[in-house]
Formats: structure tokens, C-alpha cells, sequence
């Protein structure tokens, strides 16, 4: 018989970089001389990095079950890398060199891996296993877990005493309708099936959505060869100077065949729309009642401290808040919650979580720049910070980084990826890549790391 039936048993959704943290901090405990509970991480794709494990695949994977990725080739870091890095895991300790501040996903996904590699955390996860439904039983007061082995296409159900919900927020599409739209001769596609610039060459290209996706996707087919790019916002244009090629209009009405109509009367051809019009909260595994239900916002409703679903704590999310802050807030997240589920962290009543929420909605309510949005996610980060081992590092600092960098974007949105930036774990100044972002087309691990190194030894011979 099992010796270990006493121990509790933990179940982790996800091992993208928050399931990540989360079995990084249990094995910092374990490391520490502590008894862990019981670990068990259930992912649905083949690897581990979530997001930054790229897929060429659209639509279903080779199980037929929905595509995770939404990243896309050519994909570079689009904040700097000082902003996200582990206090735990540095950049230095990984790369055995400074790199520059903006790197390509293959190399962030690469830094991703380099900690949890030391240990034998990928022991604790079962791929290919789809979590299809959770049921929390009242009288056992235990998670039911309903799990797909998708490789032998096996269902089976296992008990779990706390829930790690780490299935990340960006897979689900937000697709609007526009009228019109069915008799669009060209294509249209949201952008979670982006893969890439290369099909919009020479193309006249609409992009819908005024944030992340639609900024870093009309500059990307920008910088490799779309003849256009138009972007229309619903609320708020981005805003940026942008460079002639790229401009912004205000939200379609409707379509005649492949002319858009804008809301201020003017129209313009295309030849194919992507929708950067966002993503959904979505839990298909989890009932009504245990369910996050919220917009991408920067204080989910709900979460005590974030992460603790108020009306049932051994219920955990990570990740859930609309990010400028990422994996080092994802770690902050997942040390708390490890505490809490080691008995070292005790909660307050129900109604005292309740109190501390809405002081953070109230706040959230009333920020107005995006300078107030890191301010207060930088707070958020710090009351986090005061509660575990996690190693403190400067938020101050890097919130500064933050606005650094919103000025560098708003000034030249072409160039803003070549400054550099210094780390507030280990000190260190970040390097000039060797080629300017705008030019560098290439986006290989081999080519970003090692460049340089082979220019010189190519000048030697
Ligand atoms: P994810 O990375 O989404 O991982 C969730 C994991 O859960 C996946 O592996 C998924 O397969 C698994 N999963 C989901 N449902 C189930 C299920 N039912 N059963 C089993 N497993 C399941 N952040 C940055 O810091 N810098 C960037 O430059 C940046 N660029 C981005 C670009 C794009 C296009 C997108 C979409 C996001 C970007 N992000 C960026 C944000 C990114 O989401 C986070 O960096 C990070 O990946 C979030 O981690 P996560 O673990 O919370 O979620
Ligand atoms: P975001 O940041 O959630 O932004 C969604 C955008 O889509 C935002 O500009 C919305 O405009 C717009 N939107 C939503 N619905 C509509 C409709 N119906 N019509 C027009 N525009 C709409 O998602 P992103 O994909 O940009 O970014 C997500 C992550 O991916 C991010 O963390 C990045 O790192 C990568 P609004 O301002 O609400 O009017």
C-alpha cells in the first residue's frame, strides 16, 4: 500500500510558465529540506512553455482537440526582458552572458526551461492529457478530476485536495461579427491562428483591435513586406507615430465585398482581415459554480490576493490578470499559493477577503493611464512579495522599466525593441543586439546567440 495515501494531493492545470511556477515552488520547498504534498500536473499538449511552445498546427491538434498556441513565428519579446525575469533564476545564471533586452520567443522559451531542468519537475507531469471536467465533491471536500489520456484515448478520474487552475487566458478568440462580413472575398482569421507574416506579402491587410496583437502583428507584417497595414480601433487608437504603411481608423461598420467602411465615412480595399479583437476566460472543464467569470482585466473579481477563488480557496488560479507583469508574477502567485497550501499561509474569513478585493477593484476602477495600469499592478506585485520566501527584487525599478518603455514605443514603434535595459536581479546591463530589430529577419536561437561569435570567427580565417 501507498505510505504517502495521508499526504495531500495537489492537481495542476497547465504547465505553461504559471503551472511552471507553481511545481518550481513546491520543489524550492522540497529542496529545502520541507515535505510537499503530492504534485500532479496535467498538460494537453505534448510539451511543456504554454503560449511559448510554438505550434504550426490551427484549429485541433492531432487529438483533435483545440489548439492552445497563439504565438506566431517571428515573435520577439514585446516588453523588456528585465520586466519578467525570475529572482530565483536570472538571466546571467542561464545565458553565461549578457543577451539584449528584447529577445525572440525560441530564446525566452529556452530561459523558461533552463530552471526547472535542474530538477526533475518534468517527473510530476502527465502530457498529452486533456483535463475534460472537475467536479468538487462537498462531503469528501475533495476535487474530482475527469482526465483524458488523449495518446490511448483512456478516461479515468483521480482526487485531488487542492486545484491549480494554470490554463492561461489568450487561446480562446474574442470574434466579432461585422455586417458584410460572410461575403469578405479574401481571408479572415482572429489572431490566434496567426502564424506569421509571410501570406500577407505585398498585401493590403486590416487588422481589427487596438492592443497587444493588433500593434505587434500590423508591425510585424509591416516589417516583412505587406504593402499595407490598417488598423481600426473600437475605443481608443494605439496612438503611436507610426511610420507611412501604417495607419488607424476608427471602427468598420460593414463590409461591401472586400471594401471595409469605417465609422468616420471612409473606406478602403483589402485583400485579408485578422481580428486582434482579444481573448476569453474560458474553463470548459469547470462547473458553473467554480468557474472564473471575467473580461481581461488587471484585477479579476473574485480572486482573494489574486489567485484564491473567495468562495472555495483550495480552488487556486494563476495568471488570470490582464499582464504587464508576467513569469515573475506568475512566481509570486504560485509561492503564495504553495504556502497556503502547505498550512504555512493562513487565510483570512471570507468576508475579510471579501473587504480586501474591493479595495483593489476600487483602485483598479479609478486608473485612467496605462503609466496608473503598471503602478498598480507594481503594487499588486509587491503585497504578493511581503507574503512568501520568494526572492524580493525592485518593483520600483522595474515599474520605471515599464514606462520606459511605453515612451519608447509611443516614440518609434520600429525601433523601441533595440534599447537596452539592466536587471535588477544580478545588475547587469543588457547588450546591443548585433543587428537592428527592423532588419533582423531571422529569429532562430543559434542565430540571436551566437551571431556575433561566428562573424568573428569567419574575420579570423
Ligand atoms: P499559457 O502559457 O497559456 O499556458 C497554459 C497551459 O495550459 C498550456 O500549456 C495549455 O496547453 C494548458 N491547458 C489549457 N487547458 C488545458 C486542459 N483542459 N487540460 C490540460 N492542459 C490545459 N508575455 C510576455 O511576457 N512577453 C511577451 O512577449 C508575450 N507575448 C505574447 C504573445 C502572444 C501572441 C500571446 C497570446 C501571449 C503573450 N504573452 C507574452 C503572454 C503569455 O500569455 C504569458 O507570457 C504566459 O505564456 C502565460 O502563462 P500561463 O501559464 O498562464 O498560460
Ligand atoms: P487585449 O489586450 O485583450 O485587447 C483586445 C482588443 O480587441 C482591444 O483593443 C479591444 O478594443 C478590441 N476589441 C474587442 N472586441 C472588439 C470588437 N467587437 N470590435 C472591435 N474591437 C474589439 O488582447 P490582445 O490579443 O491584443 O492581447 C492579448 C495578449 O496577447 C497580450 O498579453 C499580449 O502580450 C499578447 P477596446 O479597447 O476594448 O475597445
Amino acid at each position: 500500500k501507498n505510505k504517502n495515501t495521508n499526504k495531500k494531493r495537489v492537481g495542476i492545470i497547465g504547465s505553461g510558465p504559471s503551472g511552471l511556477a507553481q511545481l518550481r515552488a513546491f520543489e524550492a520547498a522540497k529542496n529545502a529540506g520541507l515535505e510537499v504534498p503530492e504534485v500532479v500536473c496535467f498538460e494537453k499538449q505534448s510539451n511543456w512553455g504554454g503560449m511559448w511552445n510554438y505550434s504550426w498546427r490551427t484549429g485541433v491538434g492531432k487529438y483533435g482537440e483545440p489548439i492552445h498556441g497563439s504565438m506566431y513565428k517571428y515573435l520577439w519579446s514585446n516588453g523588456p526582458k528585465e520586466c519578467l525575469e525570475f529572482s530565483d533564476y536570472s538571466f546571467d545564471e542561464h545565458f553565461k552572458k549578457p543577451i539584449s533586452s528584447y529577445p525572440p520567443r525560441p530564446v525566452l522559451f529556452d530561459y523558461i526551461q533552463g530552471r526547472i531542468k535542474k530538477n526533475n519537475v518534468r517527473d510530476y507531469i502527465r502530457f498529452d492529457t486533456t483535463v475534460r471536467w472537475v467536479n468538487f465533491n462537498d462531503e469528501t471536500q475533495k476535487f474530482e478530476m475527469v482526465l483524458d489520456d488523449l495518446k490511448i484515448d483512456k478516461t479515468y478520474t483521480e482526487e485531488f485536495d487542492y486545484l491549480v487552475v494554470a490554463s492561461g487566458h489568450f487561446s480562446t478568440p474574442n470574434m466579432p461579427y461585422f455586417k458584410g462580413i460572410e461575403q469578405f472575398p479574401g481571408q479572415v482569421m482572429h489572431a490566434h491562428d496567426f502564424r506569421g507574416a509571410d501570406p500577407y506579402k505585398d498585401q493590403n491587410l486590416l487588422i481589427i483591435g487596438s492592443s497587444y496583437s493588433a500593434e505587434d502583428i500590423g508591425v510585424q507584417c509591416y516589417k516583412h513586406g505587406a504593402k499595407s497595414v490598417t488598423l481600426s480601433y473600437r475605443s481608443n487608437p494605439i496612438g503611436v507615430n507610426w511610420p507611412e504603411g501604417i495607419s488607424e481608423v476608427p471602427l468598420l461598420t460593414h463590409f461591401e465585398n472586400d471594401v471595409a467602411h469605417f465609422k468616420d465615412g471612409t473606406s478602403g480595399k483589402y485583400d485579408a482581415v485578422i481580428m486582434c479583437t482579444g481573448y476569453q476566460h474560458k474553463f470548459p472543464f469547470l462547473p458553473d459554480e467554480l468557474r472564473l467569470k471575467t473580461k481581461n482585466n488587471l484585477y479579476p473579481n473574485h480572486l482573494y490576493k489574486g489567485v484564491f477563488f473567495n468562495n472555495l480557496p483550495q480552488l487556486i488560479y494563476l495568471g488570470m490578470q490582464d499582464q504587464y507583469y508576467t513569469f515573475n508574477m506568475f512566481d509570486a502567485q504560485a509561492w503564495v499559493a504553495r504556502d497556503f497550501m502547505m498550512d504555512q499561509l493562513p487565510l483570512p474569513s471570507k468576508a475579510e477577503r471579501r473587504l480586501d478585493m474591493d479595495k483593489w477593484l476600487e483602485a483598479n476602477d479609478k486608473l485612467e493611464t496605462s503609466f496608473d495600469h503598471v503602478d498598480f499592478q507594481s503594487d499588486y506585485i509587491k503585497d504578493l512579495l511581503a507574503l512568501s520566501d520568494y526572492p524580493d527584487f525592485n518593483v520600483d525599478k522595474v515599474a520605471e522599466m515599464f514606462k520606459e518603455w511605453l515612451k519608447d514605443k509611443d516614440e518609434n514603434i520600429l525601433t523601441y525593441r533595440d534599447k537596452t535595459f539592466q536587471s535588477v536581479v544580478t545588475g547587469t546591463k543588457a547588450e546591443t543586439h548585433h543587428t537592428e530589430w527592423m532588419d533582423e529577419l531571422d529569429d532562430s536561437k543559434e542565430r540571436y546567440l551566437f551571431q556575433d561569435e561566428n562573424e568573428e570567427a569567419l574575420e579570423e580565417i
